[in-house]
């Protein structure tokens, strides 16, 4: 049965804070989303954010929008919040003097783009300008510290808003990195990004939020073992599985390794080295 991810039993577990709401440029409380799959409107060619596109809805989740250009191809859908800067009701760009463009990599010779737009126009499902909402004002300035929890688009997979943790800040930018992930999906943004949500943003939305991975790539856990953990050399017992847990940095000559510290979720057996009845 599903159970939604419990962030409040998490933070505990994990001994950290949420960052707070006035960290984010996000609304209050997430806008309604009204629009509906094949409905058309303006966006910015995320490749080329000078022009101004014609793009469909190919599918909702909570508050964001799949969104496909016209005339390119199903390789290049991307999201946008319902109140992003970037989409605009048919008819915007127009009345702000400018001239709606074919997307980078039209399938079709750049001739045919006065035609392509006509016939994709005339019959459309256009957007209603009333179901498009203002882009929320952002905070002034980064107000994010290490260490404190969000939800996050991995850009990677970005249907997927995940766990996350603010790993570094450095001026407008602060380093996301993906709770029980490989560090291969981390990213550095603005503290201004849309892509980044406070703690319980897809619960209040109506969208779904991937719970921490359990996993990296070589089989060690990242985020109920932290990066720096460096295990003593395997002794042969348990050789196998005290070789699994080893970084493949460990220096078996350094000095001993600092005290370690493990959060294990409750439901978890946490394997056979473990005593759950401690
Ligand atoms: N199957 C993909 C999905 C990775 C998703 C990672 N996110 C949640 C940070 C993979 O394992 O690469």
């Amino acid at each position: 049965t599903y159970q939604a991810f419990n962030w409040d039993e998490y933070l505990r577990e994990t001994n950290s804070i949420a960052a707070p709401q006035s960290c984010f440029k996000q609304a209050p409380s997430p806008p309604y989303n009204d629009f509906e799959v094949s409905m058309k409107l303006e966006a910015l060619d995320p490749r080329n954010v000078t022009s101004t596109c014609i793009a469909t809805v190919i599918s909702i989740l909570g508050p964001r929008l799949r969104l496909r250009l016209d005339g390119s191809d199903n390789k290049n859908d991307f999201w946008r919040l319902v109140d992003s800067g970037e989409i605009h009701a048919i008819g915007h760009c127009e009345k702000n003097g400018g001239m709606l463009q074919p997307p980078l990599g039209f399938r079709m010779n750049a001739s045919s783009w006065p035609m392509f737009l006509l016939k994709i126009l005339k019959d459309a499902k256009m957007a209603p300008e009333s179901i498009f909402q203002k882009e929320p004002l952002g905070p002034r300035q980064n107000l994010f510290q290490v260490g404190q929890k969000l939800e996050a688009v991995d850009k990677k997979n970005p249907q997927l808003i995940c766990c996350a943790t603010v790993g570094a800040v450095k001026n407008d930018q602060i380093h996301v990195t993906f709770d029980g992930w490989r560090g291969a999906f981390d990213y550095w943004c603005r503290y201004d990004s849309r892509d980044i949500f406070p703690v319980g943003w897809c619960a209040r939305s109506g969208h779904p939020m991937q719970p921490p991975g359990q996993k990296n790539s070589s089989g060690t856990n990242r985020f109920r073992i932290r990066p720096a953990f460096t295990a003593p050399p395997p002794t042969s017992s348990v050789s196998s599985t005290a070789a699994e847990v080893q970084s493949p940095e460990a220096d078996t000559s350094a000095p001993p390794p600092p005290p370690i510290v493990i959060n294990f979720r409750k439901s978890c057996s946490g394997g056979p080295l473990i005593d759950t009845t401690q």
